[in-house]
């Protein structure tokens, strides 16, 4: 694995059971959880509070597959391959299922930043004929914030979409509440749109595209308030694939679906986000 010279005292690289290599970094605000498979976060809690962050008890940690729960990297993608990419390409893109790179990790005032980095290369240009630098700023502290900047390398355009995919814990599905997430959506399971009336809550599957969102999403339980601020989104996806679904999933416990939500700051608009030879764009969200 490619390291970065020093590592603060608060940052320690290792390898999980399987061999990969995970970066812990456990500061005066917070634990977190950052796999370089996939540039990944799979955990992040503040000292004296439960996780934020949920990860799947029997999500697969070994580089085979997606990680289920922590907060996907959906890239350079969203759901199903693009036709003009090609349907038979991974869904949510290959960023989530690439190894990163760690560049640096540093002290800063307010948290521990972390930066990681994935660059075009032989395996990615097969599925995606593209030159680009992705970059992932995490800075862990009383907030937990992520900046994904996509950056054209290449001197012809790009065109992208994604999601941060992240996959909030709650304290019981069925007593939580989302505000924020503005009034239309796009239902993908129905595949018609409806028109969100007050606070989202949850009685069975939920799988929808919401497109006129606030910056800050509100996710309310019996426990707490969790504030998702998002920036350079075009839309928020919700999604909780209840009982049925949870079971369909090898790497989802029956009973996981209760206590998870996916909040995600996304770029699912149909055209896309087109850059020309070296513009960047910068999806961002912290979650406190
Ligand atoms: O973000 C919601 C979604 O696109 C759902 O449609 C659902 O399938 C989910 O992501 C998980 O996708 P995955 O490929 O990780 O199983």
């Amino acid at each position: 694995m490619s390291t970065p010279t020093a590592l603060p005292a608060t940052c320690c690289l290792h390898q999980n059971a399987a061999g990969l290599p995970i970066l812990t970094v456990h500061n005066a605000w917070a634990r977190a959880d950052i796999s370089l498979f996939g540039g990944h976060v799979l955990h992040y809690q503040r000292h004296n509070q439960a996780p934020l962050i949920w990860l799947s008890d029997s999500a697969v940690l070994d580089g085979s597959k997606a990680i289920r729960g922590g907060i996907p990297i959906c890239w350079p993608w969203f759901g199903p391959a693009p036709a003009h990419v090609g349907a038979e390409k991974p869904a949510h893109g290959f960023a989530r299922t690439s190894q990163w790179q760690l560049d640096a990790a540093f002290e800063e005032a307010h948290g521990t930043r972390v930066h990681l980095s994935l660059c075009a290369n032989d395996a990615t240009r097969a599925l995606w004929p593209h030159e680009f630098t992705l970059e992932l700023d995490v800075l862990i502290g009383d907030k937990l914030s992520l900046v994904l900047t996509t950056t054209n390398t290449g001197d012809t355009p790009l065109t992208f979409g994604g999601a941060l995919h992240t996959y909030l814990a709650v304290a019981a599905i069925h007593a939580t509440q989302v505000s924020g997430l503005g009034v239309p959506y796009a239902d993908k399971l129905t595949g018609s749109d409806g028109t969100q009336q007050g606070a989202l809550t949850f009685t069975g599957a939920l799988d929808r595209i919401y497109t006129a969102p606030s910056a800050l999403v509100t996710i309310t339980d019996t426990a707490r308030s969790i504030r998702v601020q998002n920036g350079h989104h075009d839309s928020v996806v919700v999604w909780n694939p209840w009982a049925n679904g949870a079971k369909a999933f090898a790497d989802m416990p029956d009973d996981g679906y209760l206590s998870m939500l996916c909040v995600e700051a996304a770029l699912t608009a149909p055209a896309g986000v087109t850059l020309a030879a070296d513009e960047e764009y910068s999806l961002s969200s912290v979650i406190a």
